[in-house]
């Protein structure tokens, strides 16, 4: 099976490190397609990046949807366009929160979020309660690193993150921890033996249950929700992005 993993930010530094995570996740003959998006932020930090960020995410969902791919992973902890590509595209399409969120519902009655910046703690939250797993998260904190200085050893990332997870388990009584951003995915094994918790990062989870859909050969219900984007005009530089004829795929009546 092939699964296309999309960072819908610009760095591709972090989509190695997201890539990295996704093969030490895939199982022997998971074929992990690790693509960059060409358009938009460097980083998603809030609801503004997270915007502008949509139409290179899209336009890399097509280009897999072309290529045949199985299954979809958006590589943003803010699962950054989710239910856009759910319409958008044929095979099943998860994001690295959602996954997160479920994979530590199976392992801990509450579980914690540990994030990058304050600023991304209310679309995490949003996220949460429209997944119905907000009464599962003991709480969102942020570790007050930026996304791309995850990156930099002199930023003291781990050390941040560290004491976070320490105060979630201690005062909000999480007993397993999330990691909030994509950029943190090589951290996880280590955090997890430093806490005695599990802690979670939602690239493996991800790619783990995009291998479960795919065996158990399930898709996207195209039926009303998440059905095809009906056919019309869209105008501006975007205009590129108007939906092919409707109800190709989805029984709809074009
Ligand atoms: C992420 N931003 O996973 C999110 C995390 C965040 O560029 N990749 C990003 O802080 O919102």
């Amino acid at each position: 099976m092939k699964i296309l993993i999309v960072n819908p930010n610009t760095t591709a530094s972090m989509t190695a490190t997201i890539a990295a995570a996704a093969r030490g996740a895939a199982a022997p003959g998971t074929e992990i397609v690790a693509v960059t998006s060409k358009m938009g932020p460097a980083s998603i930090e809030g609801y503004y990046d997270e915007a502008i960020s949509l139409p290179g995410l899209l336009a890399e969902i097509a280009e897999g949807e072309q290529a045949g791919v199985d299954c979809h992973v958006i590589a943003c902890f803010d699962d950054t366009g989710l239910e856009a590509a759910r319409c958008l595209a044929r095979a099943p399409v998860i994001g690295i929160g959602e996954a997160a969120f479920h994979v530590a519902s199976l392992l801990a009655h509450r579980f914690g979020v540990v994030t990058t910046l304050a600023r991304s703690i209310a679309a995490i939250e949003g996220n949460l309660r429209r997944y119905g797993l907000d009464r599962r998260c003991a709480k969102v904190r942020a570790c007050e690193v930026p996304v791309l200085a995850l990156e930099d050893p002199g930023s003291k990332a781990r050390d941040r993150i560290d004491a976070e997870i320490a105060r979630a388990i201690a005062d909000d009584g999480a007993e397993a921890i999330v990691l909030g951003c994509a950029g943190m995915a090589d951290l996880a094994a280590a955090l997890s033996r430093a806490h005695g918790v599990p802690v979670i990062d939602g690239v493996g989870a991800a790619v783990t249950l995009a291998e479960g859909l795919v065996r158990l050969g399930l898709r996207t219900s195209k039926i009303s929700s998440y059905a095809a984007p009906r056919a019309k005009s869209y105008a501006g530089p975007i205009a590129g992005f108007a939906p092919p004829v409707a109800g190709k795929h989805d029984g709809e009546a074009p």
